[in-house]
Order: structure tokens, then C-alpha cells, then sequence
């Protein structure tokens, strides 16, 4: 990660080739997705430790133990957004609450739409990665993930699907929805790591 802790009152330095975004502007593939409480569930399936699917509905996951964390969100397109509190569910929460099977160390993550981002567990249980509701104090926006998005803020912003409905323990890694289209299947934004084109053995499955 190599992201430094402290910056003795200077602006947080960014990662390589981004500059600062003011503001927060939406950026997504498609349409926004309607919220239908009564049809929403938070469902954990593939290679779980005892072989079932884990379902929560809207009420009981937002019910789950609530913490903040404050990240950065880098976009690939360059522009990096600071500082921002996000408030939610920690993916860890949700890794003891439905663990993986000792085989699987990938995660492939599920929004509205079919959309994906896979993840390498060790990305996802990160402690800062987080099923974020709210986004300083306040509940999200359906355009910024109502009402539930991923952030995992040691990776570019497009592995943190919002409208997320779901994660699959994958004993094998899967490529999502952008890391089919040409960006990189791990996506460290400190390495630069944007395209696939970009990727070292052992970075991913075949593009
Ligand atoms: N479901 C879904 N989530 C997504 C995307 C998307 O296309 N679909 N785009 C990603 C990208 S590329 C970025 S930069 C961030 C933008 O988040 P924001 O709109 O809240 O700024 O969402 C990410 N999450
Ligand atoms: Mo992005």
C-alpha cells in the first residue's frame, strides 16, 4: 500500500498521475438502480465455510455493527477525491459473520445490474474496507450507492461497486465487470496498476 500516514500539515499527496477533484461528482457505468426495500437482500454465497448462502434483508443489515472510516476515492479516469468519512458495515463484520471456505482467496463483489468488481481476499478484509451506507453522517445518495456501496480505499474507485447486493467466495480469481474491459485486475492506485495490459504473472487470470 506504501500510502503515508502523516503529512505534517501539507495536503495529502496523491497517487501518481491523479489530481484533486473539489467536490464529489457521480461516475458509473448505466442507469441508477430504484430501491426496493421488500426485494433487497445482502446475500453471501459461492465457497462459504459451511457450503450455504447468507441472506440479510435491508432492516437486519442495517442492523449490523456500524463503523466509520475516513478514505480517499481515486478514480482512473485521474481524479482523486480526499478525506471523505464513510459509514457502514466492515467487510470484516461480514467475513466473521459468513466466512469464506479455507480454499477461497478471492471475492468477486455483486451490485445492481449484474455490475462486478473481484477483489483478493486479502484486499477485502482490509481493515478499512468498508460496506459504506453513509458518507459523512449522512445516508447516501442513490446516485453515490443507495444503499449500500463498497469502498476499499488502497484501490482505484471502480473496485467498489456501489449498489451492492452481494459477495461470492471464489476459490479461483474471476475478472468483474471493468476488469473484463481492459483495467487491471488487482488496481493499486500507489503502483499505478490501471490497465491489464499493465498486469505481471500472477496479477490476475488471463485478460
Ligand atoms: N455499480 C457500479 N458501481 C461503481 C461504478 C459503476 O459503473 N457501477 N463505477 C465506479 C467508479 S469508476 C467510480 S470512480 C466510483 C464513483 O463513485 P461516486 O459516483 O460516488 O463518486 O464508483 C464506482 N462504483
Ligand atoms: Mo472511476
Amino acid at each position: 500500500m506504501g500510502q503515508p500516514e502523516s503529512h505534517g500539515g501539507e495536503p495529502p499527496p496523491l497517487p501518481p498521475g491523479q489530481r484533486l477533484q473539489r467536490g464529489w461528482p457521480v461516475t458509473h457505468y448505466g442507469p441508477v438502480p430504484k430501491f426496493r426495500p421488500e426485494r433487497w437482500e445482502f446475500r453471501v454465497f459461492g465457497a462459504t465455510a459451511d457450503g450455504r448462502k447468507h441472506c440479510w434483508s435491508h432492516e437486519e443489515f442495517t442492523a449490523l455493527r456500524y463503523e466509520t472510516v475516513t478514505a480517499d476515492l481515486h478514480c482512473v479516469t485521474k481524479f482523486s477525491m480526499v478525506g471523505a468519512e464513510w459509514g457502514g458495515v466492515l467487510a470484516r463484520t461480514l467475513l466473521a459473520l459468513a466466512p469464506p471456505a479455507p480454499e477461497a482467496g478471492h471475492v468477486m463483489v455483486w451490485a445492481e445490474y449484474g455490475f462486478s468488481s473481484n477483489l483478493r481476499l486479502a484486499d477485502f478484509t482490509a481493515d478499512h474496507t468498508v460496506f459504506a451506507t453513509h458518507r459523512g453522517g449522512e445516508l447516501l445518495t442513490a446516485e453515490h450507492g443507495f444503499p449500500v456501496r463498497l469502498i476499499v480505499p488502497h484501490l482505484y474507485a471502480w473496485k467498489g461497486p456501489k449498489w451492492v447486493r452481494g459477495i461470492e467466495y471464489m476459490t479461483e480469481d474471476r475478472r468483474g465487470f471493468w476488469e473484463e474491459r481492459g483495467y487491471h485486475n488487482v488496481g493499486d492506485p500507489w503502483r499505478e496498476q490501471r490497465y491489464s495490459y499493465q498486469e505481471d504473472p500472477g496479477d490476475g487470470p488471463e485478460p
